[in-house]
């Protein structure tokens, strides 16, 4: 099996993440993306390189078969939109979630809410869905600064343990979404790399529900089984 794969990863959280399902299999980076300054490295198979690139970047580089296989989150994805790739699995880690959040005391009237977000095209749909018109101001990050500072009424963003909006004096208000990342493919690749492809989606499938693979974090934040009932007027409660 002599077939060349580039997956594609973004460094941080995912990459951390994703290195034990990697490691099972059979696939270990030569480099460390935290000190190395390749943006392609090499993995103890020949045939098998990692592209390091921005989270956002994943969802393309796999559509335009820059990369084969990419790892990217649910927002991510959400966000890109489409159905320009196959999206086979899973992963369960870098788990968080998609969420309205607003000062403390933010009541939801009638009025326009105005909402500072990244994720400009979820908002979008999640409020159209409630027939709901907001006005939407696109940020690149620190979105829990907009409301300190009068720029918005409300942030949708990630949410992890919370503390980020706490600290911030937010709280969490809806649950739009709960997030992990996914394994996705490029189409071609799929067909015309069908024995690798298929051969390291099942192994990674393996490792996904083998226990003491992931690390626990993975599995005991939100993105796990009884989180994913949870309704929205208990996330307003529970601040984790
Ligand atoms: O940072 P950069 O702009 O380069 O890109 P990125 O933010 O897309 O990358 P990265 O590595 O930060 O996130 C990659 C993916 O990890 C996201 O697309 C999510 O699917 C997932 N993920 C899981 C998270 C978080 N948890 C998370 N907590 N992504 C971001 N955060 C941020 C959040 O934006 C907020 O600022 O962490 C802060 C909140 O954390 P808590 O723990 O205080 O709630
Ligand atoms: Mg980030």
């Amino acid at each position: 099996m002599n077939e060349t794969l580039t997956i594609a990863l973004a460094k941080g959280r995912i990459f951390k993440d994703a290195l034990p399902l990697l490691a099972h299999a059979g696939i270990v980076p030569v480099d460390d993306p935290e000190t190395s300054r390749k943006l392609i490295l090499d993995t103890n198979q020949p045939n098998i390189k990692l592209v390091v690139i921005r989270s956002s970047d994943v969802p393309t580089y796999v559509e335009y078969g820059a990369a084969d296989v990419g790892v990217a989150g649910k927002d991510v994805l959400m966000e890109y939109g489409g159905d320009g790739l196959y999206e086979p699995l899973d992963l369960k880690i870098a788990c968080c979630r998609l969420m309205l959040a607003g000062p403390v005391a933010f009541k939801n009237s009638e009025a326009r809410m105005r909402i500072a977000t990244k994720y400009v095209a979820t908002t979008r749909r999640y409020f159209a869905a409630q027939g709901k018109q907001v006005e939407i101001i696109k940020l690149y990050g620190s979105m829990e600064l907009a409301p300190l500072v009068g720029l918005s009424d409300c942030i949708v963003d990630v949410v992890d343990t919370g503390n980020t909006l706490k600290a911030n004096g937010l709280a969490p208000l809806e649950l739009i979404a709960n997030i992990s990342s996914r394994l996705i493919v490029n189409k071609a690749s799929m067909k015309m790399k069908h024995e690798v492809v298929h051969a390291l989606i099942a192994r990674i499938a393996e490792a996904v529900a083998a226990p003491g693979i992931l690390p626990p974090t993975a599995l005991t934040r939100p993105c796990a089984a009884e989180m994913k009932e949870q309704k929205r007027t208990n996330i307003a409660k529970t601040p984790k």
